[in-house]
């Protein structure tokens, strides 16, 4: 609670300063249930800067490997394989979101704790680098908690 007033007072504030940015919202991170070792994050972006970009990898020094992946399917089989980015169009929204498109944290250098937080570095093609904390949910989790 206390962290969902503070997220929502720090919005308030920085909001209009932060107008033509990327937001983004509703991120975690969970250990993959199918992948030993491994990790996937999940976030939306909304790409407020006014023109098409793209993200084009990510940063955490949580595991040796960072990539982006999407889940294509195989037959009747879902699988993941790795991208060299993922869109976010102007104005538009990028969900990476279980099932779909997300950060895959690849060999962990150790267990994530459920309620710990990551800082993982987003890079974008032309909105550079920002920084997202991603807390650890419980493996099936399938959205952020309330209040993102
Ligand atoms: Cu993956």
């Amino acid at each position: 609670m206390k962290l969902t007033a503070l997220t929502a007072a720090l919005l308030l504030a920085v909001s209009p300063a932060f107008a033509g940015d990327m937001e983004i919202s509703g991120a975690f991170l969970r250990a993959s249930p199918k992948v030993a070792n491994a990790g996937a994050g999940f976030l939306t972006i909304k790409n407020a800067t006014g023109q098409d970009d793209r993200l084009i990898g990510a940063q955490a020094d949580i595991s040796k490997t960072v990539e982006l992946h999407t889940h294509i399917k195989d037959g009747e089989i879902l699988r993941m394989r790795p991208v060299e980015s993922i869109a976010v169009p102007a104005g538009g929204v990028a969900e990476l979101k279980p099932g779909a498109d997300h950060v895959m944290f690849i060999n962990l250098t150790k267990p994530l704790a459920e309620g710990q937080k990551v800082p993982v570095t987003l890079v974008f093609e032309k909105a550079g680098k920002k920084q997202v904390d991603m807390p650890v949910m419980a493996i099936g989790t399938m959205a952020a908690p309330a209040g993102h």
